[in-house]
């Protein structure tokens, strides 16, 4: 039986429509499934939308919609935008479905007859945009301390989670699992603010309807965050313990973005805690955007659009830019000039003039039918050990989510590549019908040393993967066994490359 690799996105809020932002978070998610597969895991990727909630109650009155029509209509401006990318999950849950209305029931249910939901009352300052309580003394200046934004005082019958009583459970999980908050500087974060003291949370609201009735009490609506993490399990159809759920959780990891870190590494786990299932192995905030050296804003009207991006450089240029510019985990600038650069510099020149200068050398002197490699000398040597020593690198990086380290490790061979045609000069060799055995090992060592690379690479550029194997002669299923040196088999059929990345004038 294959091991299974479970991998889940945030499940965007329906009442933004997509940016850059989502776009990467899902990407990421997505380089992951997909090398988890080509390494032979049975993966499952999830991805999704948070359609309860306040926020959405509220847009969707200020477009004279239903919640769910606006829901209906964002969705799939999300979905479209996902097909555009690659993104390759598996499902995709919406939380106004059944299939998560009635798990997100099942587990309150649970945890009340337990004893650690209790009925009591709230009075607190409720900041609407982030869904969030805040307590007198968190506001700064009177506002939200994470928006900035005005905050309102809520009095009400309220739902509460025993939080409190899992705050020692949770730092010894956390200690005893160094690797399940992820990066380091955003563990110790955690940790101090559960040593801060955890209170018992808020889970429900009777202010307003859009979302899932408590069981048993219609007039409180369960809180969008309980309601929203759970579809980590109601996808996998909890509360069906066998199936998917038996087979996939506990999740490998939960990719989020640092802004929603403390409701994955202190809420949900509390809340599987309470509900007797077992805890995620990872989660893993990474890094925020900003556009031109700016917070991305709608009220600044410089919220990048991803679509744009494709439009004009194409899914695997604005694919790799997002993972190859800011190492994953720190906070990251945006800026269409960066983008270009990166365009030009690593896509167009190195890895797309690789490809169409070996692949049009193998159509000048072999007719595009690959001969077979003589003896390796020590050049080519050094190039076939620079790919495989790639592939064990890229391995430990993407496991480590280095996803920036994993291309940079690629590109070294790219580089290599380059390097490795000026020096052995094919050109030069192919001038005396002597040196033809010596040619055609060059353009083997050259052309295999390619391949595997567009085979890892199958993993981060997809579409480009693809046109180079098939440029390459090279049309078999991608499996860690393409990663192996001695693939291209004589006789394979290279056939000159377009352009992969035409240079972008600016
Ligand atoms: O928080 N830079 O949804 P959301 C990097 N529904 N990543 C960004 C980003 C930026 N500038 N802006 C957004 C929610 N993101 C909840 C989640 S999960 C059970 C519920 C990405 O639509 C990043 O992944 O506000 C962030 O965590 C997520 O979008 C927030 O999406």
């Amino acid at each position: 039986m294959k091991p299974t690799f479970y991998v889940t996105t945030p499940i965007y809020y329906v009442n933004d429509v997509p940016h850059i932002g989502h776009a990467y978070t899902t990407v990421a998610g997505d380089v992951l499934a997909r090398y988890k597969r080509l390494m032979g895991y049975d993966v499952y990727f999830l991805t999704g939308s948070d359609e309860h909630g306040q926020k959405v109650e509220k847009a969707a009155t200020t477009a004279g919609e239903t919640p769910l029509e606006l829901a209906d209509r964002v969705v799939k401006r999300f979905q479209a935008l996902w097909g555009r990318l690659g993104i390759s999950h598996n499902d995709f849950i919406r939380t106004t479905q059944e299939r998560h209305k009635n798990g997100v029931s099942r587990i309150f249910e649970n945890i009340l007859e337990k004893g650690d939901i209790y009925l009591g009352e709230y009075e607190d300052w409720y900041c609407t945009p982030c869904e969030t309580f805040w307590t007198e003394t968190q506001l700064i200046e009177g506002r939200c301390p994470d928006c900035n934004r005005p905050v309102e005082k809520l009095k009400e019958e309220s739902y509460f989670f025993r939080m409190s009583k899992y705050q020692g459970e949770l730092l010894s999980y956390i200690e005893a699992n160094p690797d399940f908050i992820q990066p380091k500087s955003k563990r110790n974060e955690i940790i101090s603010f559960i040593n801060e003291g955890l209170r018992d949370l808020s889970v429900s609201r009777t202010t307003f309807s859009w979302g899932i009735p408590v069981p048993g009490n219609n007039r409180h609506i369960i809180y969008v965050w309980f309601d929203a993490l759970t579809n980590y399990i109601t996808a996998l159809g909890y509360p069906d313990e066998t199936g998917n759920y038996g087979r996939y959780w506990p999740v490998d990891v939960h990719l989020i973005g640092k802004d929603i870190l403390r409701f994955h590494a202190v809420y949900w786990p509390t809340f599987l805690m309470a509900a007797g299932l077992p805890l995620p192995k990872k989660v893993f905030a990474h890094g925020w955007w900003t556009v031109e050296g700016q917070k991305m804003s709608k009220s600044l009207m410089n919220v990048v659009e991803p679509n744009m991006l494709i439009d004009k450089y194409g899914v695997d240029a604005v694919r790799y830019f997002l993972l190859r510019e800011v190492p994953f985990g720190l906070d990251g600038d945006f800026s269409h000039s960066a983008l270009v650069q990166r365009i030009n510099s690593d896509l167009a020149n190195d890895i797309g003039n690789l490809l169409s200068r070996s692949t049009a050398m193998a159509v000048k002197y072999f007719n595009g039918i690959l001969p077979s490699a003589g003896l390796l000398t020590e050049t080519d040597h050094s190039l076939r050990h620079k790919t495989e020593a790639m592939v064990t690198i890229v391995d430990k990086f993407v496991d480590e989510l280095a996803f920036s380290k994993a291309l940079q490790a690629i590109w070294e061979v790219i580089s290599a590549g380059n390097k490795y045609i000026d020096d052995m000069a094919p050109w030069t060799l192919a001038k005396d019908p002597a040196n033809s055995g010596r040619l055609a090992t060059v353009m083997y060592t050259l052309l295999e040393s390619q391949r595997i690379t567009h085979c890892i690479l199958s993993a981060f550029l997809p579409a480009t993967a693809a046109k180079a194997l098939s440029s390459l002669g090279w049309n078999e299923t991608l499996t860690k066994e393409g990663l192996v040196w001695g693939g291209l088999k004589d006789g394979a059929k290279i056939t000159k490359a377009e352009a992969l990345f035409p240079r972008i004038e600016e």
